[in-house]
């Protein structure tokens, strides 16, 4: 086989697709009767779809052996890819065939399509950022891989039970997964434990060995990521963890057998499980062992590529290769890589650290000090023994940089140490990740900015030309084309259909904001999607929205800094109004929110129950219900979201100034035509820059004013002054929500008359109901409001993924397209 071949050559026409479809469902899978089989003919349609990937995938890979260009691999504990059927579907540009093939077992596409789990491989913005540069890197038509873990449950479940948060594990390969190819042929070996053991070689120079290892089997797992209607397939590799042979071996002696049993199952422990924490809850085990396992599997693979390909000569391997670190998780790859070059390959300390420094480059997303990863000199030693002998070798060497650099400034060595010293000494990653890397990034403007001025300002002085932004974006694919067809739709038969690959042509769709009846088709658009939402509503949470209200959204990550409780305490002001008599003056409004609380997250497990309990208060009063509603939708997910951002009005992106690193749900809300109200922080204010704020509902202190403002924070007095929130603290400490569980709310209570609550909850919460206010009388505007839905999406061009990609391709990775 070579890429001389000819290109794909199944045919999409409805005519092969519908016998595919036939010969996978009757033969493959061997099932004749299409009644109550819908998950069979999920999995029959997959593979009928897959066979369309595999020679382009085939073709995309031999073209890039072929043309040996520079390639890049995006390490990421995270990609939260969602759903693949649809995505794959729209990409090979076959949906009329497949419809009409469904059509002859008397199928709908949408009906199958629901029946696909999530591919749930992340917890929130990260993860999905990383599945959203994957779709972005295949349009583009780029040499870039991702690497990530193939865990056996993905994010956990979630469901209400009275009100409070339930996880249920996901096990989502359950039924198997179509779009997946085992590659054991390229199965690695991973060391844990062990000790080093230092040598001579024959010339006399030490080297060192990692001995008396305790191996794991590393196996991936490619999964196609298409790029659209272009014939690119590019891969995503998965790692998943397997005991080696000896465990078996061991197994024949019979006295050890549970032992060995047991063994085996500590080494596939690795990839079992996403932990479901979006910061903090560090220091475990298990953890780090992931990180580890996806760093030296996903070097091993490539290097062990370039050593097949070009022999021991690394001479030129920087000038082909660069490793995009997905935050500080897989930061470990920094001293792996040193590693395998100078214990394995045996070459010079300087000229390995060349090589890595030319090759990293890492991208931070939080600010926040409980997400700055940290693991303990102990664990890492333990674990990783060979590992921590070279962070401490790269950390010798950084420290004689800045002793250099800053003579005799002892108080800034001790602050710029990659080991923290205390009573615990710790490995601060992130500082590794710094020295080891030639690019560090923030995800929007205000983040990076931020991040030089004060997280990470000592490095900034020391390496100003490491640092840049790359704000982030979202694929206009799954973003616009898939989940809102209607309106994808009605933009291509206005402005034409380049949007969809060249995403600032959506500009173009401003130029009819003036036009009625385009502002009419675009009204119904909305209403049928708000229609959609309101029956997902319905089915989950057996509320009825009316979609003539206002839709009213805040979807992601259960957070204090996201502030979901003010969002809360506006829901109850609302409700107070109504039943004080002065309903006329609430503007109808279904308010929606979802979002996953991490298990050991007590405060964030409480919010969702007081939604809960707002929410039966509201929804079963008749008089409050005929002007507002508010429901918590469980187990939000990218599916969900599918839904969810078409069919919003507003959407809340609220967090404390300086804490949200950029945020991505915003962008998804604003190409769909949601009007944004929120405060002056992430990619929010990229977004008000973009779109203007006649239609945009910023409020809040800035980032700026907050630093200041903390120490005169006084909550207490801001509730007495503040008729309104007065009443509704009033609601909330006299029980009004919680009858039969008095003083279950009690810590939220304490959160906000906290004189040092970090979000400043009270602070804002005058200037968030004067925004929300506005809002709601300008929604009562309806041709105001279109034209403002349309202007949000013409001015969304900025946040396409591409983009975004299109940047991290020219200014940090320095590759072509293919
Ligand atoms: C994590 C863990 C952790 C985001 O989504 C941190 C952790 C942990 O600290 C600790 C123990 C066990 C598992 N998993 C998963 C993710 C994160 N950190 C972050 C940091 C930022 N997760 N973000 C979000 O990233 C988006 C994309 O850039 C931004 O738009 C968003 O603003 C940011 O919050």
């Amino acid at each position: 086989m070579n890429a001389d071949l000819p290109g794909p050559v199944l045919s999409n026409d409805a005519e092969q697709v519908t016998s595919d479809l036939h010969r996978h469902f009757n033969y493959t899978l061997g099932r004749f009767n299409t009644d109550e089989q819908q998950g069979y003919m999920l999995t029959a349609l997959s593979l009928t779809v897959r066979d369309r990937l595999m020679e382009r995938w085939r073709l995309t890979r031999e073209a890039e052996i072929q043309d040996k260009p520079k390639r890049v691999f995006y390490l990421s504990l995270e990609f939260l890819l969602g759903r693949s059927l649809h995505n794959a579907i729209l990409n090979l540009d076959v949906e009329e065939s497949v419809r009409q093939a469904l059509a002859d077992f008397g199928c709908r596409l949408e009906d199958i399509e629901s029946e696909e789990r999530d591919a749930g491989l992340g917890n929130g913005g990260l993860g999905r950022l990383a599945a959203c540069f994957m779709d972005s890197c295949a349009t583009l038509n780029l040499p870039v891989r991702g690497y990530g873990i193939r865990y056996e449950y993905g994010m956990f479940h979630q469901s209400l039970c009275e009100g409070r948060q339930v996880e249920q594990p996901d096990h989502w390969l359950v039924e198997g997964n179509p779009w997946e190819i085992e590659r054991l042929g390229r199965t690695r070996r991973i060391k844990f434990y062990g000790r080093t053991e230092f040598l001579h070689n024959a010339k006399g120079k030490i080297f060192a060995r990692w001995v008396d290892t305790q191996d794991v089997l590393a196996i991936p797992y490619d999964m196609p990521i298409p790029g659209y209607n272009n014939d690119v397939v590019n891969t995503l590799r998965l790692w998943k963890a397997a005991a080696t042979d000896e465990f078996n071996l061991q197994e024949f002696n019979e006295g050890d057998y549970s032992d060995a049993v047991a063994q085996k199952n500590l080494a596939e422990q690795i990839t079992m499980v996403l932990y479901p924490n979006d910061t903090s809850e560090s220091g475990k085990e298990l953890r780090l062992r992931q990180q580890y396992f996806l760093a030296s599997a996903s070097l091993q693979d490539v290097i062990s590529d370039w050593v097949k390909r070009n022999g021991e000569d690394f001479s030129e391997f920087a000038n082909y290769h660069c490793f995009q670190l997905n935050d500080t998780h897989p930061t470990l790859a920094v001293a792996e890589l040193m590693r395998i070059l100078v214990d394995e390959y045996i070459l010079d300390w300087d000229e390995a650290w060349e090589i890595t420094t030319k090759t990293m480059a890492y991208t931070n997303h939080t600010l926040l000090p409980e997400a700055l990863e940290k693991w303990s000199v102990r664990l890492v030693g333990e674990l990783l023994p060979r590992l921590l002998d070279i962070i401490y070798e790269i950390n010798a060497r950084f420290m004689a940089v800045v002793a250099h650099r800053w003579p005799g400034d002892v108080d800034r060595q001790r602050r710029m140490s990659i080991i923290e010293e205390g009573h615990e000494p710790n490995v601060r990653m992130a500082y590794l990740a710094i020295a080891g890397s030639f690019s560090v990034n923030g995800v929007a403007a205000l983040h990076s900015q931020l991040l030089t001025s004060g997280l990470f300002k000592d490095f900034y002085e020391l390496w100003p030309e490491k640092f840049n932004n790359k704000t982030n974006g979202v694929t206009p694919r799954r973003w616009l084309s898939h989940c809102n067809p209607r309106l994808g739709n009605l933009v291509s038969d206005a402005i034409g259909d380049s949007w969809v690959t060249n995403f600032s042509d959506i500009k173009n769709i401003g130029e009819y904001a003036g036009d009625a009846s385009f502002r009419e088709k675009w009204f119904e658009v909305k209403q049928d999607n708000k229609k959609a939402l309101a029956q997902l509503v319905k089915d989950k949470c057996n509320v009825d929205f009316d979609t003539s209200f206002m839709f009213d959204v805040q979807v992601k990550r259960i957070h204090e800094y996201k502030r979901q409780l003010m969002n809360l305490l506006h829901v109850i002001h609302l409700y107070d109004r109504i039943i004080r008599g002065e309903e006329d003056s609430v503007h109808p409004r279904c308010v929606l929110l979802g979002g996953k609380a991490a298990p050991g997250y007590a405060l964030a497990k409480l919010i969702i129950k007081l939604t809960s309990n707002v929410a039966q208060v509201i929804n079963s009063d008749k008089k409050v219900s005929e002007r507002l509603k508010l429901v918590f939708l469980p187990n939000y997910r990218v599916s969900a979201m599918e839904v969810i951002c078409p069919g919003t009005d507003l959407s809340e992106q609220i967090s404390t100034a300086g804490k949200e690193a950029s945020g991505t749900g915003n962008m998804k809300f604003m190409m769909n035509g949601a009007l944004t109200i929120g405060t002056y922080d992430g990619a929010n204010i990229e977004i008000l820059d973009a779109v203007g704020e006649d239609h945009f509902f910023l409020f809040g202190l800035k980032e700026e004013e907050i630093a200041d403002y903390r120490a005169r924070n006084d909550p207490s007095t801001i509730i007495s002054n503040d008729t309104d929130l007065n009443r509704v603290m009033n609601l909330l400490e006299c029980g009004h929500f919680s009858l039969f569980e008095p003083g279950i709310f009690d810590p939220i209570i304490h959160s906000i008359r906290n004189a040092y609550d970090p979000w400043m909850v009270a602070a804002d919460f005058r200037a968030y109901v004067q925004a929300q206010n506005k809002a709601a009388d300008y929604y009562q505007n309806k041709q105001e409001w279109i034209k403002s839905s349309i202007l949000n999406t013409a001015a969304s061009g900025h946040f396409s993924s591409d983009r975004t990609i299109s940047e991290y391709a020219k200014d940090i990775w320095g590759i072509k397209k293919r």
